[in-house]
């Protein structure tokens, strides 16, 4: 048979609360034509709502008419946020292009060069909110009649994965029963190969992170297929902004001076890491120590938050502060606590004692000595050296009357 390549994109949200980047993806257009792939597959969620823009919908229809121009098909199945029941405007589509319906499974043949290579299966979401099994309506195909390579588009959650709406849900067997080649599935945001081999069963995930808690990169799967049937897939990354978010500690922090050096530290590393891609970041500040009080002032972080941004204007590769979130805490005054007559005051002191009396320490190891050396605890736990001992106790000082007073102080 004919080798031939496509490439599987899903979720991308055009006219999604972002509207920073609301076009589709240009990258992955000049991908399609760099690579000179056969055909585009389109697992739904290509727009946010059901009532999309008609802005959305035209810069859609003008980056497919560049694929067909260059005589590159697209498929593409509607999902639960641009259910073919939604509004849309009446457009002409260029002539590549395919949209499976919502009432039935259709079938679909891909020729090359006049020659048959593969066969497409597909269905579009008509409404919103399915909640059937939607892998009943593929048929199986006889594995001994098998002849052309096979594919399912579908927008679905497969194994119940939490972090999505359950719609049209399914197990993986389900969809492995098909005796497919190919799975082009949507919906889960995150990129997962579900099925490494025989079927390939994959989520792209979205070619754009939408929020800060989209991070990494993002992109679509170039899957070529060989003169055996035999296909490999490829991830490439297409983002063109990439989302961050970052912990930064306090701990050890004295002044406003270390506070904005650290975040300009973290800014270079970051721009290193998302390697010439520009980036939002989120920064949630932790840990403990004098410079809480200060972060706490009125209009401290947004004076930061600002000052910051003003260096980062005309970078090209920027990297822009989305936000930074205050979860400090007061540094803990020892000294203080140690002197009162509470249960705080009795818990201090005892890890005090536990961390300078060798004879407590000895003490302290022999109580906790059975959780090393019991068949179970062996098969979990490594020896531990004194250093270790005495950081482990600090911590657990610290997480201890993080939980008591962590709210008291501030
Ligand atoms: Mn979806």
């Amino acid at each position: 048979m004919k080798t031939f390549s496509f490439i599987h994109t899903a979720d991308r949200h055009l006219d999604s609360p972002f509207k920073g980047i609301s076009e589709i993806n240009e990258e992955i257009i000049d991908l399609c034509i760099e690579k000179q792939i056969d055909f585009l597959l389109i697992v739904g969620d290509i727009y946010d709502g059901s009532d999309r823009s008609l802005r959305a919908q035209l810069r859609f229809r003008d980056s497919l008419k560049r694929l067909s121009d260059a005589g590159i098909k697209a498929f593409i199945v509607h999902g639960n946020h641009d259910p073919l029941n939604g509004w849309s405007a009446n457009l002409d589509w260029p002539k590549n292009v395919y949209i499976f319906n919502g009432k039935s499974m259709e079938k679909v043949s891909i020729e090359k060069d006049g020659e048959e290579i593969a066969q497409l299966y597909g269905i579009s979401f008509h409404n919103r909110e399915i909640n059937t099994n939607l892998t009943n309506k593929f048929p199986k195909i006889s594995q001994s009649k098998k002849a052309l390579f096979s594919i399912g588009m579908l927008h679905c959650n497969v194994g119940t994965n939490t972090g999505h709406e359950l719609y049209a849900p399914c197990t993986l067997q389900d969809l492995i029963t098909r005796n497919f080649d190919y799975w082009a599935l949507g919906h889960v945001h995150k990129k997962a190969i579900i099925n490494g081999d025989n079927p390939l069963v994959i989520y792209p995930g979205n070619p754009q992170g939408l929020h800060p808690k989209e991070t990494g990169a993002r992109g679509c799967f170039l899957v070529n297929v060989d003169e055996n049937g035999e296909s490999t897939a490829e991830f490439i990354e297409v983002d063109s902004i990439r989302w961050f978010v970052e912990e930064l500690s306090i701990d050890s922090l004295y002044t406003e001076q270390e506070l904005i050096s650290k975040v300009h530290t973290y800014i270079e590393k970051t721009r290193k890491e998302a390697k010439g891609h520009p980036s939002i970041c989120r920064i949630i500040l932790t840990g403990r120590s004098g410079m809480h009080s200060s972060i706490a002032r009125k209009g401290v972080l947004d004076d930061i938050l600002k000052d910051i941004r003003e260096d980062e204007e005309g970078e090209k590769q920027f990297v822009w502060i989305e936000s930074i979130e205050d979860y400090t805490n007061p540094e803990i005054d020892r000294k203080s606590l140690l002197e009162r007559k509470d249960f705080i005051g009795d818990l201090v002191k005892l890890f005090e004692e536990f961390s300078h009396d060798e004879n407590k320490i000895a003490e302290l190891k022999e109580t906790l000595d059975p959780l090393f050396t019991s068949p179970s605890g062996r098969k979990l736990l490594e020896p531990i050296n004194d250093e270790d001992f005495l950081d482990l106790l600090k911590k657990t000082e610290t997480v201890c009357l993080d939980k008591l007073i962590g709210g008291e102080l501030s």
